[in-house]
């Protein structure tokens, strides 16, 4: 009796836009205007800027501990871009640029990062979960939020996001596994930037994409060029729009330009040549060069951007630097019920005194 085959699966990969602003025509997204192309563009400048901003600031003392997100940002405003306001956005860390094009009041953003948890407590009109550390843990509240969509029959997907490090942890399985069974409006985005802290994405798996550990729970997935906004931008809103069947993985091939945090030094461990080869594939200089080709960009309105949204940052930047935080909320929410150790540390923080001796420090 011949052996029969009973899966056959393969993944497929989708570029749009190419390293020189060439265009596949036949892959344009439908409906996308020359102003949506502009204003993609205008919001992948304005999250590097704010990201040079952030790391300026860090370094300055300003800021605490930060994750850059240079080099990714086609991945966030792509994602972003495809995201309806009623979809549910459940971050990791590092998606700066996801926040920005959901209406994240910048001051909150510095707030968030100058350590402040105050600048964690979201409008609840962005529909979005706070940013969350603890790698992998926001894939079970994403399939969770997305089987309570389909549970309450709402128009509305849960689109979350993990990096090529966090598809290696159990909660990334267990909520695959659970939104595949439920059919749950689930849009994973894989935002592979080929690094996970030190451990490179050829040490994660031996795997030969990450999108294909959705096969397993009978998730339909894609690669994407991560730095071709366009192609990120057709995968999400496709996936938004079949979500009602059932959940999808998008696997956003892109690169961590920069260090993985502040306290973190990568040319400890990674080549120069290779950040050099992943320069020449950079997200912004590509839609620019297709923008500028078609006549829809010029030098004159990118210093004029520039200018306009170097003001908004700093703006942001004087608002956060000014929040006066209340001592009591770092004591707060850490126990349902305050300890005696807290209860002391609180006392001595609310006295006059303590606060007086850490500004002479
Ligand atoms: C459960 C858990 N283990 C370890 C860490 C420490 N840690 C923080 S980020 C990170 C790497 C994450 O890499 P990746 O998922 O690729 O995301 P990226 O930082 O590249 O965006 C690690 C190990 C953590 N925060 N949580
Ligand atoms: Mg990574």
């Amino acid at each position: 009796m011949p052996i029969e085959e009973v899966y056959n699966c393969s993944v497929k990969r989708l570029q749009i836009l190419d390293e020189n602003g060439n265009l596949d025509e036949a892959l344009f997204p439908e409906g996308l205007s020359g102003d949506s192309l502009v204003e993609m563009y205008k919001y992948m400048l304005l999250a590097r800027a704010v990201d040079a901003k952030a790391l300026s600031l860090q370094r300055q003392g300003r800021l605490a501990t930060y994750a850059p997100l240079i080099g990714e940002e086609a991945t966030h405003i792509g994602t972003a871009y495809a995201m309806r306001k009623q979809d549910i956005f459940i971050p990791a860390f590092r998606q700066h640029g996801v926040q920005i094009v959901r209406g994240l009041p910048l001051d909150l953003f510095f707030l968030y990062w100058r350590g402040f948890e105050d600048g964690a407590k979201l409008p609840a009109s962005l529909n979005q979960t706070p940013v969350i550390v603890p790698v992998g843990t926001q894939l079970p509240h994403g399939a969770g939020i997305a089987f309570a969509l389909k549970y309450l029959k709402k128009d509305a997907a849960a689109i979350v996001y993990i990096g090529d490090g966090g598809t290696s942890e159990g909660d990334f399985y267990e909520a695959l596994n659970f939104a595949g069974v439920w059919k749950a409006p689930l849009v994973c985005i894989i935002e592979n930037n080929q690094w996970a802290i030190s451990v490179p994405r050829s040490a994660q798996t031996a795997a030969e994409t990450l999108a294909q550990k959705a096969i397993a729970a009978g998730i339909n997935c894609i690669q994407v060029d991560g730095n071709d906004v366009l192609a990120v931008y057709k995968a999400t809103r496709d996936a938004i729009q079949n979500s009602k069947d059932g959940p999808m993985v998008i696997e956003c091939v892109t690169y961590r330009m920069s260090m993985h945090t502040t306290s973190d030094d990568p040319e400890k461990y990674r080549p120069d040549a290779e950040v050099e080869k992943w320069e020449k594939k950079d997200p912004i200089d590509r839609i620019r060069k297709y923008l500028t080709k078609n006549g829809l960009w010029n030098d004159s309105l990118e210093q004029k951007t520039k200018d306009e949204q170097a003001k908004f940052i700093d703006q942001a930047v004087e608002k956060a630097e000014q929040f006066k935080p209340d001592p009591k909320t770092m004591f707060e929410n850490v126990y349902g019920t305050i300890t005696q150790t807290l209860e002391e540390e609180l006392s001595d923080a609310m006295s006059a005194n303590f606060w007086q001796e850490s500004e002479d420090d």
